[in-house]
């Protein structure tokens, strides 16, 4: 498939897998990276600023569950993430003025890594406009069984489902049952290493445990226009103005009818696996359940 082929996919059905898309040195660059960030586990029993760990972790045998913000901890992935390799999707999407409004490897390990319930990331992240899309990158193979993204086609449509238990706290994850979701429908995105897939703001996902043995990496990065502002936290203007990856960065605020609920109150401050440990009802077994 072309780009354009690849756009018009995204557009009709919220994603779309581009296969082998990195170039294979670059990949070897970005996996050995990782690696050594992901070593500085054996150093420490609690989350860093750079690390989350997974339930069960020791130094000796390190379960680590995120590799936080990317971009900041190492130079080369800032790098990647404005290559021509991944701008020529971002720009037909988001537009020519582009900022990476996130990054976080997900580094789901193979006994049993976390699973990540089924949610649409508007939800985390209300912005002033919805031009936004979330290239994830394999940094390892994704097979049917080390817990691939899953994504629901068509659900980029809308609406936004809610994200807030009864009690009215985020729990960041939908209630498939309540909300009627057909998950028969759902598509594995499934890949080798290098392989990368594109998904809409609002395109509902989630992922298995991973039981493989093999570890499931994968690198997030979100894209917003420029002019696409978040709703809920102030802005370091600098730090904001340096995650400009295209064009020109703006004050100028672009305001569409997009569905708004922030992420508040909450219980459980933090990344997704804090705001879905709330969950009371969960679709996919946790890790080391049978
Ligand atoms: O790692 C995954 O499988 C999904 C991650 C995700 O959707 C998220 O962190 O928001």
């Amino acid at each position: 498939m072309t780009c354009a082929e690849h756009i018009a996919d995204f557009k009709a059905n919220g994603f779309t897998l581009v296969p082998d898309l990195v170039p294979p040195d670059m990949l070897r660059e970005l996996v050995a990276v990782t690696d050594r960030l992901m070593d500085g586990a054996r150093q420490t029993d609690s989350h860093t600023d750079v690390l989350e760990l997974d339930t069960g972790h020791t130094r000796d045998a390190p379960r680590i569950r995120r590799i936080k913000t990317p971009h900041s901890a190492d130079p080369l992935f800032f790098e990647f993430a404005r290559s021509a390799t991944l701008m020529q999707f971002a720009s037909a999407i988001v537009g020519p003025d582009i900022r990476l409004s996130h990054s976080k490897i997900n580094t789901k390990s193979g006994d049993n890594g976390s699973p990540i319930e089924w949610h649409q990331d508007w939800a985390f992240a209300p912005h002033s406009n919805m031009d936004m899309c979330i290239i994830a990158v394999m940094l390892d193979d994704c097979l049917a069984d080390n817990g691939p993204l899953m994504v629901m086609p068509g659900s980029h449509r809308g609406p936004l489902l809610e994200h807030h238990d009864s009690d009215g706290f985020f729990v960041g994850a939908i209630d498939v049952a309540r909300d009627g979701v057909d998950l028969g429908k759902a598509v594995p995105l499934i890949g080798r290493a290098g392989s990368v897939s594109i998904h809409h703001p609002m395109t509902i996902h989630g992922s298995a445990p991973n039981r493989s043995g093999r570890m499931r990496r994968m690198m997030f990065l979100e894209y917003a226009a420029a002019d696409a502002f978040p709703l809920f936290y102030g802005v370091d203007w600098a730090e904001y103005m340096d995650r400009i990856v295209a064009g020109r960065g703006t004050s100028l605020v672009r305001n569409e009818p997009v569905y708004i609920k922030q992420p508040f109150p909450t219980r459980a401050p933090g990344s997704i696996f804090e705001s879905q440990s709330q969950l009371r009802s969960r679709y996919f077994v946790a890790a080391n359940e049978p």
